[in-house]
């Protein structure tokens, strides 16, 4: 379901849910984009399963790379989720796509849904993709 929603700052989102999950999605400066999710009352959305994965693609209606709340700015390689989820440890859900994470030049955040397997890629935290906000 999706009900029409405008953001802080005029920019525009969409609103959807899923059982009890809500979030939001949207086109913005993203050097903010966890700020613009934390004021919006979420965060970075996290992918903890296939389930999650194809749902968030799902969602993305015109198919461009998305940021995922990923990142590994505190310590370089120590994958961790905005919810404070490890994605290093055996066993986490990993979706990377093949030579990845390369932490090319230096590279901290996550996309998602990007290259020729539509998985993840570590890129430039200061790059410019769309957010996907979990509420
Ligand atoms: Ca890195
Ligand atoms: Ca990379």
């Amino acid at each position: 379901m999706e009900v029409p929603y405008s953001g802080p700052g005029g920019t525009q989102s969409q609103r959807w849910s899923k059982g009890q999950d809500r979030g939001t999605k949207s086109r913005l400066r993203d050097n903010v984009k966890k700020l613009h999710c934390v004021s919006l009352g979420g965060n970075l959305a996290s992918e903890h399963s296939q389930d999650d994965h194809q749902f968030l693609k799902k969602l993305n209606e015109n198919d461009k790379p998305f940021w995922i709340g990923l990142a590994d700015v505190h310590k370089e390689g120590t994958w961790l989720w905005s919810d404070g989820t490890s994605a290093s440890s055996e066993g986490d859900f990993l979706k990377w796509n093949p030579g990845e994470p390369n932490n090319a030049g230096q590279e901290n955040c996550v996309h998602s849904n990007y290259g020729g397997q539509a998985d993840w890629n570590d890129i430039e935290c200061d790059s410019r993709f769309q957010s996907v906000c979990a509420m």
